[in-house]
């Protein structure tokens, strides 16, 4: 263990963490076979120690079918041969270590592969040892048990004639939830888990934890009724043996549940990704694809709720990006004209909040979405599905593109932009899935050179973090809660107050705010020249004042 990280364990680490989040497949390519690998992360440590961050998500690598691209495990405890094989895993772990960073490895524990071991022996009979592991019901072919629908399209219920039985899953047929009414399972899930605390992981991300504890005959996916009895259980059992950063995927928590997931007293989780502000641009009880303009007041005042709600009794994390979510300053900000003021706005936006900020893979790159002109050309199986299931409803395909441009989960993965060589630096081989064209303009090798980018924007907030107490503890309060361009809060804490104040929109406005700080310090500000007292298109600063 390195100092840096000693010296770090004498409190809550991660409550001054910036995490960064790896899709691998994307991001670095060692071998030229067009998939990104660990000694291609190996490689890009350096770039993530200039940046800053003190951790590092990195999406599946484990062994898999790749049906949902790592999401469908078959193998726990080994690396799947297109990432590498343990000891490169164990080199990164050390390389990173040595930088100061931790690695947190995702964790997939609601569901398998339908490849993994335990699910091949479920299939083999009613009294076999493992069939309990997976969730099963009795039933007839083409009548299902029940009407429940899998996340990416179609029943959630898959026939198996051999065992005339129904088995549950809510993502893909290839992904077989698991049963933790089992305690076996549990307890497996556990040493597994125990294992690579040993070879020194520094924390996890837990996939869809809020839907381990469903209860399918009464339609209850997430948030069923033993849901917390099991995450107190997993974490009492493995987390807490270590000084670890542990960030659950809850798509279904409000301010009340998430006050148990990250309670202070570390009973559950450090934190959780609560959508609640992700799913505001579309329409009412529909789906991600029926899209609808962001109403921006529901926004702050979401976030502030948030803010409020956990202050002192919990913990947030903070993002705007995944590999789930289409690319930020696409989405919210504008990646035309503006697109390096508006990737800054909504950068020092987010991190001026309270909690821990995640920035995903080129993020601090002011990437975009991608349009690719044909659905060959996505690979993403929630993508792909929609687009069919579509079509074949009646819609139009312009119709469709436009939601998948607008909310494909392969805006976020195509390959991270290095620099202008071929294929943006990523592989020199053909790589899994398209590089954006825009890669000659938006790159690492530019950024790095550029004072003025994105990256170097990043790289100030990060460090702002680590300078200014305030950002980690200071109270949130929204200001002007109902102005339709301008988001502002204040931070406070004892003997500092930080005022954050953006424009949303590419309309100049005044603000009245800038007056009443006018003699405050300047943390950062991403137009160059005085501040005035209006705010120009997408402009922001952080003031800072003593009180
Ligand atoms: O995502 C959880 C999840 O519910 C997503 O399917 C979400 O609904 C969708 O991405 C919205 O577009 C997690 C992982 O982050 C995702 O990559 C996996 O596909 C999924 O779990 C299944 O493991």
């Amino acid at each position: 263990m390195t100092e840096n990280i000693a010296q770090n364990q004498k409190h809550l680490w991660w409550k001054n963490a910036v995490v960064y989040q790896i899709y691998p497949k994307s991001f670095q390519d060692s071998d030229g076979d067009g998939v990104g690998d660990i000694r291609g992360i190996i490689s890009r440590l350096d770039y993530l120690k200039e940046l800053g961050v003190d951790a590092v998500w990195i999406s599946p690598m484990y062994c898999s079918p790749q049906n949902d691209n790592g999401y469908d495990i078959s193998d726990y405890q080994d690396i799947d041969p297109m990432f590498g094989t343990l000891s490169d895993m164990d080199e990164l772990i050390a390389e990173s270590g040595k930088r100061g960073i931790r690695i947190i490895m995702d964790l997939v524990l609601n569901h398998t592969s339908d490849e993994h071991r335990w699910f091949e022996e479920a299939k083999k009979g009613k009294d076999n040892p493992y069939h309990d592991y997976y969730v099963w019901r009795d039933g007839e072919e083409g009548v299902y048990p029940n009407d429940m629908k899998a996340v990416f399209g179609g029943s959630a219920w898959e026939w198996v004639p051999e065992l005339g039985q129904y088995y549950f899953h809510q993502f893909a047929p290839e992904q077989p939830d698991l049963n933790w009414e089992n305690p076996k399972v549990r307890r497996e899930i556990y040493d597994m888990i125990l294992w690579w605390m040993d070879r020194g992981v520094g924390g996890f991300r837990l996939d869809v934890i809020d839907q381990i504890a469903k209860e399918p005959d009464r339609g209850i996916t997430n948030n069923g009724p033993r849901l917390h009895e099991f995450l107190r259980e997993l974490s009492k059992e493995t987390f807490q043996k270590g000084n670890l950063i542990t960030v659950g995927e809850a798509w279904g928590a409000t301010t009340e549940i998430a006050k148990k997931y990250s309670a202070p007293d570390g009973s559950e989780f450090s934190m959780v990704f609560q959508f609640e502000h992700m799913m505001l641009d579309q329409q009412d009880g529909k789906e991600k694809w029926d899209l609808a303009p962001l109403p921006f007041v529901q926004l702050k005042k979401c976030l502030a709720r948030w803010q409020d709600a956990l202050f002192q009794k919990g913990w947030n994390s903070l993002f705007w990006n995944n590999h789930d979510l289409p690319r930020i300053v696409s989405r919210w900000g504008n990646d035309g004209r503006y697109r390096v003021e508006s990737a800054k706005m909504l950068a020092a936006v987010l991190h001026g909040m309270q909690g821990t900020p995640y920035i995903y893979q080129g993020e601090e790159l002011g990437m975009t979405n991608v349009k690719f002109s044909d659905i060959s050309k996505y690979r993403d199986v929630e993508t792909t599905n929609m687009y069919y299931e579509r079509i074949e409803a009646g819609y139009a395909k312009a119709d469709v593109m436009r939601s998948i441009y607008a909310k494909s989960r392969d805006n976020a993965r195509t390959p991270m932009q290095w620099s202008k060589e071929p294929n943006a630096g990523f592989t020199k081989g053909t790589p899994w899935i398209a590089v954006n064209p825009n890669y000659a303009e938006i790159n690492v090798e530019e950024e790095r050179k550029d004072p003025d980018s994105v990256y170097q924007f990043y790289r100030s907030l990060i460090r702002l973090r680590k300078e200014y107490p305030v950002f980690v503890d200071g109270k949130f309060e929204l200001l002007l809660p109902e102005d339709e361009h301008i988001f502002a809060y204040t931070r406070t804490d004892k003997d500092t107050q930080m005022l954050v104040c953006a424009n949303f929109t590419e309309e100049t406005v005044s603000c009245p705010l800038l007056r009443q700080w006018g003699s405050a310090g300047v943390l950062i500000h991403n137009y160059a020249g005085k501040l005035g007292e209006e705010l120009k298109p997408f402009e922001v600063v952080i003031l800072v004042a003593r009180r």
